[in-house]
């Protein structure tokens, strides 16, 4: 028996093609009741632009990979929470450097990893630096890519301090998909951000610069709209800067046509050498982080809120979820010279597309709900670890990360993913001497279950003395977390198996 209010709908996930009027598009958490405008099946131009991209739609990352080629070192502006040394912190991970490279061994690297990682769709340019500080090495790159690999996508990300005047050439090379970093649309909350900008040949500080910024990117992201080009808004969570303000930029760039916002956390560390980073200021907890985009999601009217983002390195390569940059890092990968099989390469794809398939029709025979105003009453996190394609299928002690659901009764809604080791809660737990199990169960701690395709009985008794459920599953993942989700809602401290884990069917 379903918790009072509780609608069946069908299992959609973001990206997937919308039938009648089933909510489709980035909206990760809203069912067709409570999606306003997006009850209306998808434009079927933006639905082919996000059928296969990994970052604008939840679903299709489960299935497709993106890559990185790390051309762009300069940058035109000061963050203070990046100082250089490492990748753009806008749209990566602080902490970790990609060896640049000439727009002609990018495009040499595309076609070897694409010949060899068959689930790749897109190419993006995200660094080092800024990809529009650097834009005749980031056009030509783009010019290349589109040449000698034409099934792929081609995606960009800047802070936007050039970008309105380059949105001719970026419609003009095809590119499809650009993300814009705003932090802020109030100067002096970009004041604590920005030390300086450099425009109109000098550097500018203070209010100015930050007021120059913002408008740039407005600018540029009015033009891109217009242009027809799928915009995504990155924003960079800092805990007392801009924590109390990202609801109004979700909210303005909504208005202005965004398809998609990205909160990222700030990952703030002083071994980083940041401003921000030496100067005390932590990063988001992950609770804090998903409380922030429900708010950004609700203050646009029905934002889509991308909520799987990795900050993934200048170089990354595979599935958001894995990271293969070290793999392709070699020399031969640059001196390569493949012979390109984009037949073989269509074929790959309309197999996966087969799968992808398979799973849709399973998930919606489910009919359990992925969100709405009208959720469960009772409701618990369930952590899960997954290597994608939709189903569990990831042992506890392999996982680098676990995808966090709100699991009840005919209930599954994504929240977002956790890093095992990414996170910081701050100096405090920095360099200290815990093993990585005590610090995995410190990041799950609020979460009542783990499940996962296997877990052995020592990390299952701690889990257990946390207070945290271990089951065994191998099925579809809004299955297993509906299940256990309603199972530990309605009994919270009984548990449903034991701390050995709970073995359950086999998809
Ligand atoms: Fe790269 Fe960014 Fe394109 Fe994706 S990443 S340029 S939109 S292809 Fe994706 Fe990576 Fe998050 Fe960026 S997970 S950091 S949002
Ligand atoms: Fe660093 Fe990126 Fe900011 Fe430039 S835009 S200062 S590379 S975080």
């Amino acid at each position: 028996m379903l918790p009072r209010g509780v609608k069946l709908l069908p299992v959609v996930q973001p990206g997937e093609p919308a039938e009648g009027n089933l909510p489709a598009g980035g909206c990760s958490s809203k069912a067709a009741a409570s999606c306003g405008s997006k009850t209306q099946p998808m434009d079927p131009t933006i639905r082919e632009k996000v059928a296969n991209h990994p970052c604008y739609s939840q679903e299709a990352h489960q299935f497709y990979a993106r890559m990185h080629v790390a051309v762009a070192p300069g940058c035109n502006i000061q963050c203070n929470f990046c100082n250089r040394k490492f990748d753009c912190a806008n749209e990566s991970r602080p902490g970790v450097t990609s060896k640049v490279l000439t727009p002609e061994q990018a495009a040499r690297k595309v076609k070897y990893v694409a010949t060899r990682v068959p689930q790749l769709s897109v190419v993006g340019i995200a660094g080092p630096g800024d990809p529009l500080a650097n834009a005749d090495r980031t056009f030509r790159t783009l010019e290349l890519v589109a040449k000698e690999t034409p099934d792929i996508k081609l995606c960009l990300s800047t802070n936007g301090l050039a970008l309105p005047d380059q949105v001719d050439r970026i419609a003009a090379l095809g590119v499809d998909h650009v993300t814009v970093t705003v932090n802020m649309t109030d100067p002096e909350v970009g004041e604590r951000i920005y030390p300086w900008v450099f425009y109109g040949g000098r550097r500018r500080t203070g209010k100015e610069a930050a007021s120059i910024l913002s408008e740039r990117q407005l600018e540029g992201v009015e033009r891109l709209v217009a242009a027809g080009i799928l915009c995504k808004v990155n924003s960079v969570m800092i805990p007392g800067v801009n924590d109390e303000h990202l609801a109004d930029v979700s909210a303005t760039v909504r208005g202005m046509g965004v398809f998609l916002h990205n909160v990222m956390p700030m990952v703030s560390a002083p071994e980083h050498g940041t401003y921000f980073g030496l100067n005390g200021f932590r990063g988001p907890t992950p609770q804090e982080l998903a409380v922030l985009q429900d708010r950004c999601e609700a203050a646009g009217g029905d934002m889509n809120m991308m909520r799987h983002c990795r900050q993934c390195r200048a170089d990354a390569v595979g599935m958001l979820g894995e990271d293969r940059s070290e793999e392709f890092s070699g020399d031969e990968v640059l001196a390569a010279e493949e012979t390109y099989d984009l037949e073989q390469r269509r074929a790959a794809h309309a197999q996966i597309e087969l799968d992808r398939e398979r799973r849709r029709v399973e998930r919606q025979s489910l009919r359990i709900a992925t969100g709405g105003t009208e959720r469960p009453e009772a409701t618990v996190l369930v952590a899960v670890a997954t290597k994608g394609s939709g189903v569990v299928n990831q042992h506890f002690g392999q996982a680098s990360e676990f995808w966090i659901y709100e699991g009840g009764a005919q209930w599954a809604r994504f929240i977002h993913t956790r890093s095992v080791e990414r996170y910081c809660f701050g100096p405090s737990t920095c360099n200290d001497d815990r093993s990585p199990l005590d610090k995995t169960v410190e990041l799950l701690g609020d979460c009542a279950a783990v499940v996962c395709q296997k877990i052995g009985p020592e990390p299952a008794r701690v889990l257990k003395a946390a207070g945290i459920e271990a089951v065994e599953a191998h099925q579809l993942i809004e299955q297993v977390v509906a299940e256990v989700g309603e199972q530990l809602a309605r009994r919270p401290l009984a548990g449903i198996a034991g701390a050995s884990g709970t073995r359950r069917d086999t998809a």
